[in-house]
């Protein structure tokens, strides 16, 4: 192929990649609520299905998942917001105790919103409140079970691809190795809205295609996820000042998407989906399997999956569940 058409053809698969992104969304004008999936009063989100009405090219009015978070407050923004611009109202005086409820300019209260659209039943499933499970899973299990259900899903990893090849996001990659086998890219993750760095949640997803998770890691992949630790290590130092005795690196089995990626966040914030059977420290994945080889094709693996996870249903099915 010459390099003119190479350079056509990639000019071409970007404006299918283009069609197929979200179009910027300006309001909810037309948005209907159709269902709250989940909410969490700790952490102050809401889950909503819904859809958007006033679509014009007429999408068949396709399911839309939105997520809300009031977001922390930060050092930086604290002053602004008290201030005269804040406007109060007294909800109750006693003695010296003052209970108001104080109204800030918009600029101080934005809410994370993330939109999901159009969302796959999938997405509405995953978002959806319920009951978890707790599984066991031997390496033979991975083999006849989820493994073959994986395949069976073909999950798509549109989103991955996109970062890696700068269809989306390369304006928020913070830092590359192109190396083909051992190297990846960092950027923050969509958890993360950069306000503040005590919450700091980066995702290094590797450039390899064929590690699906922490079963297919083997001493072949040493070399990768030694780059990995550090590599990042040495950016989040530059670019956000955070050392590595202020980083958590790890990675999540079952992970949410099967591409492999390696969790970074701040050691103070408690991420969601850092909970015991879930994260596995990037530096003991490194060490299990310079002591042991093939150790995560050996160990056998405890994880939760919820009610309505298709692959829940597999293991009901071979009587693999905890009794
Ligand atoms: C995802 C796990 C995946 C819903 C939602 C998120 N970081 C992402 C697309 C782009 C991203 C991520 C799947 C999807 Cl809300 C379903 O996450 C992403 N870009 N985690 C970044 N930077």
């Amino acid at each position: 192929m010459s390099s003119v058409d190479a350079k056509e053809q990639a000019t071409k698969k970007r404006k299918i990649d283009e069609e197929t992104t979200q179009q910027e969304l300006k309001s909810f004008d037309g948005f209907t609520i159709t269902k709250i999936l989940n909410e969490n009063a700790s952490n102050k989100s809401i889950f909503v299905l819904g859809k958007f009405s006033k679509d014009e090219k007429c999408k068949e009015e396709e399911n839309a998942v939105v997520i809300l978070e009031k977001t922390p407050f930060s050092e930086e923004t604290v002053g602004n917001l008290l201030s005269s611009k804040m406007e109060l109202s007294l909800q109750m005086q006693n003695d010296i105790y003052g209970m108001f409820t104080g109204y800030p300019d918009k600029l101080l209260n934005g809410v994370k919103t993330t939109v999901i659209y159009p969302a796959t039943e999938r997405h509405i499933q995953k978002y959806t409140a319920q009951n978890v499970n707790l599984i066991c899973e031997s390496y033979e299990d991975y083999v006849n079970i989820t493994l073959p259900y994986l395949q069976s899903q073909k999950f798509s990893l549109q989103w991955v691809y996109n970062i890696l090849n700068k269809t989306s996001e390369a304006d928020r990659i913070i830092f590359e190795d192109e190396d083909e086998n051992n190297g990846f890219v960092l950027l923050p993750d969509m958890k993360w809205d950069k306000k503040q760095l005590e919450n700091l949640y980066l995702i290094a997803i590797c450039h390899r295609k064929d590690v699906m998770s922490l079963r297919d890691l083997n001493e072949k992949h040493l070399p990768l996820l030694k780059n990995i630790q550090e590599k990042c290590r040495i950016a989040v130092k530059e670019k956000f000042n955070v050392g590595p005795s202020q980083l958590r690196m790890y990675v999540h089995y079952q992970p949410s998407y099967y591409h492999f990626h390696v969790h970074v966040t701040h050691l103070k914030f408690e991420a969601p989906g850092i909970q015991v059977g879930r994260a596995y420290l990037l530096s003991d994945v490194i060490e299990n399997i310079e002591m042991v080889a093939n150790y995560y094709q050996k160990k056998s693996m405890t994880f939760s999956l919820r009610e309505n996870d298709g692959l829940l249903t597999k293991f009901k099915e071979a009587g693999k569940l905890l009794q």
